[in-house]
């Protein structure tokens, strides 16, 4: 498939080259014709790594986590990627994020692959880009790839689509529990870590957490409930939540002591047991499939419609000047368009 350059390139991969990695990332990044094909071929030598998103506030110290979270399993030998969406701030290990150049040349540990990704403005979202990533990383033979994707908006609800295990990073003050439970994380965490459990309040920030967890269960299915109405809402695949027989539990963590962390890799791994067992590994796998190629499809659609559209009408932006000023009608212009699609 294609030239021998983009063949080479998938194999540099699989062989688990950096910079190839970096390369072909690179040029999914840019959109480069060629990147998708070499994606392509990799796909089938996926499916091994295991998923870890991590998801909090800004500042709650998912990065710090994410980097104890590294020595942990390179100390068990495991491969490890990391994707950082949109960071604020750099990771504790030293490696600066949003620097790519400089973090290659920085990891000191060729078996740990960091990466830092900026989605918003772009099209497909988060779920289609750090996907992307997820799949190369997998292909470079990493075994766990740690998602960390700042808690605001809807990026922590997709991370769960992404994911085999959703860690949400509380810590206590601030009213933030509440607030995660507001953005419906509590639908989306397999396990809490409430980190800086070093401060005044991680008591009181346990115990809500614990008062959500058992409000849920005594309310009649209220994450079935939540997946399906957010399913209408943005007509995509319900992030596969934790299911009725798990219980999240909650974990206290120090990570700028390394405390707790054991106990959250202990966590994360009975989860992930959780899945192996009764075949609910290969539910979440589909579950994830199905949202990740909804939202390519519906990528290719809009693309497909919005290119139709500036061929037709003028730019895009000339069309919704004319249906802010009332000359256009938007409902006639989407359905000609969607119809067009069909045939
Ligand atoms: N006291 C205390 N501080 C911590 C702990 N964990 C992290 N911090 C500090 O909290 C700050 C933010 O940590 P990060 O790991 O960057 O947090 P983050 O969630 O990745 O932040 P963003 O990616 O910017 O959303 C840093 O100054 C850390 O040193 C902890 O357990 N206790
Ligand atoms: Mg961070």
């Amino acid at each position: 498939m294609g030239a021998p350059g983009k063949n080479g390139l998938a194999e540099r991969v699989l062989a688990g080259e950096v910079r190839a990695a970096a390369r072909l990332m690179r040029d999914l990044d840019d959109r480069q014709p060629g990147a998708e094909a070499t994606l392509r071929t990799l796909l089938p030598s996926t499916g091994r790594a295991y998923v870890v998103g991590l998801t909090g506030a800004p500042g709650a110290g998912k990065s710090s986590l994410t980097d104890r979270l590294i020595a942990r399993l390179r100390a068990a030998g495991k491969k490890v990627g990391v994707i950082a969406v949109d960071p604020t701030s750099p990771f504790t290990g030293g490696a600066i994020l949003g620097d790519r150049i400089r973090m290659q040349d920085h990891a000191l540990d060729p078996e740990v692959f960091i990466r830092s990704l900026a989605t918003r403005g772009h099209l497909g979202g988060l779920s289609r880009s750090t996907l992307d990533l997820v799949h190369v990383m997998d292909a470079m033979g990493k075994d766990v790839v740690l998602v960390e994707t700042v808690g605001v908006g809807q990026d922590e609800v997709e991370v769960a689509t992404l994911a085999h295990t959703v860690v949400v990073v509380s810590v206590p003050g601030l009213g933030d529990d509440v607030q995660a439970i507001k953005a419906g994380v509590l639908e989306i965490a397999d396990v809490f870590a409430v980190n800086k459990a070093d401060r005044e309040g991680a008591d009181r920030t346990v115990r809500d957490l614990q008062t959500m967890l058992e409000l849920r269960r005594t309310v009649a299915s209220p994450p079935e409930h939540d997946a399906a109405h957010r399913c209408v809402e943005t007509s995509e695949a319900p992030p596969p939540g934790p299911g009725a027989d798990w219980e999240p539990p909650i974990v206290r963590t120090v990570a700028i002591r390394d405390e707790g962390v054991g106990d959250l890799v202990d966590a994360i791994e009975r989860h992930r047991a959780h899945l192996d067992g009764n075949g609910r590994r290969l539910a979440r796998d589909t579950a994830r499939a199905r949202a990740a190629f909804v939202a390519l499809l519906r990528e290719r659609l809009v693309a497909g419609a919005l290119a139709r559209l500036e061929a037709a009408e003028g730019r895009l932006d000339e069309v919704a000047r004319r249906i802010a000023a009332r000359e256009a009608d938007p409902y006639a212009l989407a359905d000609e368009l969607a119809a067009r699609l069909r045939t």
